[in-house]
């Protein structure tokens, strides 16, 4: 029997974690990737009785590494079903005009040139699979929908948007599926990661409302990728039932 393999990016936590756990209970083989090495050795070992466990050390920004990662693969997880690229991050919480530059490098060179480099590597395998093959690439409702103080995240994430439909036409007839899912607020690392560890900003963001949680999205990933193969969702927004869209604001003399 054929079992399928899922690629997974920033598995070590939030929605790359939770989509571990959601495709481990399906039965498929996982390879999860992440830099920190204690986390994946904890969710092998979690995971492994359940299903077929890879694991490897991985920053996606090093497209040398992601090459090797995946020229390594042992044989039995190199025919790759599923890529989700998940690994990213937001940084610089303050209004553009005070954002530190590295910390906009650092997410152009995370949620754009990584992700573009796990695709890239990636593609021969995925086309090869062929139909039934899905690329999940997570982008966010910030990058369709401007906010204040999103600046560069927002728009990684409109690249993520447009760089999904623009492969979708490219791999036209090679049966490869592609899909932006774009999530609202989630509760997760994330939030200490974009306010630098600040725990007071984590809680005030969840504070009083209801949040999707990791397993949200792990089961939105799921479901789009095991839709039979003549099937592709090319963009799905998700949004907590209590999040919505705010008036323009309008600047006032008063
Ligand atoms: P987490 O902070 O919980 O997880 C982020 C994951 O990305 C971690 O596993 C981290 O692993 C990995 N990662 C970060 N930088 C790198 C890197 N350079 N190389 C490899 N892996 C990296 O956040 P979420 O699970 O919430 O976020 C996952 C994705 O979802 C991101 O792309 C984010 O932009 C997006 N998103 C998040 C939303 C939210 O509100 N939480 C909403 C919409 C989209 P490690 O540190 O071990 O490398
Ligand atoms: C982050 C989600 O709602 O902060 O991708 O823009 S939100």
């Amino acid at each position: 029997m054929v079992t399928n393999v899922v690629f997974i990016t920033g598995a070590t936590s939030g929605f790359g974690r939770a989509t571990a756990y959601r495709f481990a209970e399906a039965g498929w083989s996982l390879v999860l990737t992440g830099r920190r090495r204690e986390r994946l050795d904890e969710i092998a070992a979690d995971l492994s009785a359940r299903t077929s466990v890879h694991t490897a050390t991985l920053d996606v920004r090093d497209a040398e590494a992601v090459r090797q990662v995946i020229d390594d693969l042992p044989a039995t997880f190199a025919k790759v079903t599923a890529l989700i690229n998940n690994a990213g991050l937001a940084l610089a919480p303050e209004p553009a005009q005070r954002a530190a530059l590295d910390d906009w490098h650092t997410m152009i060179d995370t949620n754009i040139t990584g992700l573009v480099n796990v695709t890239h590597a990636l593609l021969p395998t995925l086309t090869q699979t062929g139909a039934g093959a899905s690329i999940i690439n997570v982008g966010s409702v910030a990058g369709h929908w401007p906010y204040p103080r999103s600046h560069v995240y927002g728009a990684s994430k409109a690249f993520v948007e447009q760089f999904s439909y623009n492969l979708r036409c490219d791999l036209q007839g090679t049966g490869v599926r592609v899909a932006d899912i774009a999530p609202g607020l989630a509760e997760s690392e994330f939030t200490l990661v974009r306010n630098r560890g600040d725990q007071a900003a984590y809680d005030r963001l969840y504070e009083d409302t209801t949040p999707l949680q990791p397993a949200d999205v792990a089961e939105t990933i799921f479901w789009v990728t095991s839709l039979p193969a003549h099937v592709n969702v090319n963009r799905l927004e998700v949004m907590p039932t209590r999040q919505a869209w705010s008036p323009f604001a309008v600047e006032r003399d008063t």
